[in-house]
């Protein structure tokens, strides 16, 4: 059966590529996804991609991961600063965890320093933009290969 990715994306991030691009970039997020799909398509990994702008739906995608992803990557947008509900979400699954972020937060604003996500991931990237998808989809393909 086909392993499944699933990437859980928070609030704001449908406006991807409309406004401050010299922070998050150029694209879109159909953008990233479109480049997610490619990468997972080479790797024979399934995808499932989501955006939320609603804290309650993002802690249902993280539930519908149990026991259906074998990783998940999660950009939690301002929650990931705020969010025990997620945390707490995040800390009941079962998958292994990697936190991205397209910008690199520890370069920004102080209230962007702190993480309620960071402490369960098992990495966490920042500061390359769409890459840092990339980079989290090949580190669960390579921990899922070194399983079995
Ligand atoms: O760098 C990231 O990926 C963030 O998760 C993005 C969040 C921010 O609150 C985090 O601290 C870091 C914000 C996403 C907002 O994206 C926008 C994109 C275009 C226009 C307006 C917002």
């Amino acid at each position: 059966m086909t392993q499944q990715i699933h990437i859980i994306n928070g609030p704001n991030l449908n406006l991807l590529g409309q406004r401050e691009p010299e922070i998050y970039g150029r694209e879109t997020l159909a953008d990233i996804e479109a480049a997610c799909q490619k990468r997972c398509d080479g790797l024979g990994l399934g995808l499932v991609f989501s955006q939320s702008n609603d804290e309650g739906k993002l802690v249902d995608l993280i539930q519908a991961a149990r026991g259906a992803a074998a990783g998940l990557i999660i950009n939690a947008g301002a929650y990931t600063h705020t969010s025990i509900a997620l945390h707490d979400a995040l800390k009941a699954c079962d998958c292994s965890i990697y936190e991205v972020h397209l910008s690199n937060i520890f370069a920004r604003e102080s209230f962007r320093h702190h993480s309620y996500i960071s402490a369960l991931a098992k990495g966490v990237i920042c500061g390359l933009g769409w890459q840092g998808y990339i980079v989290a989809i090949d580190a669960i393909s390579r921990s899922l290969e070194n399983q079995s």
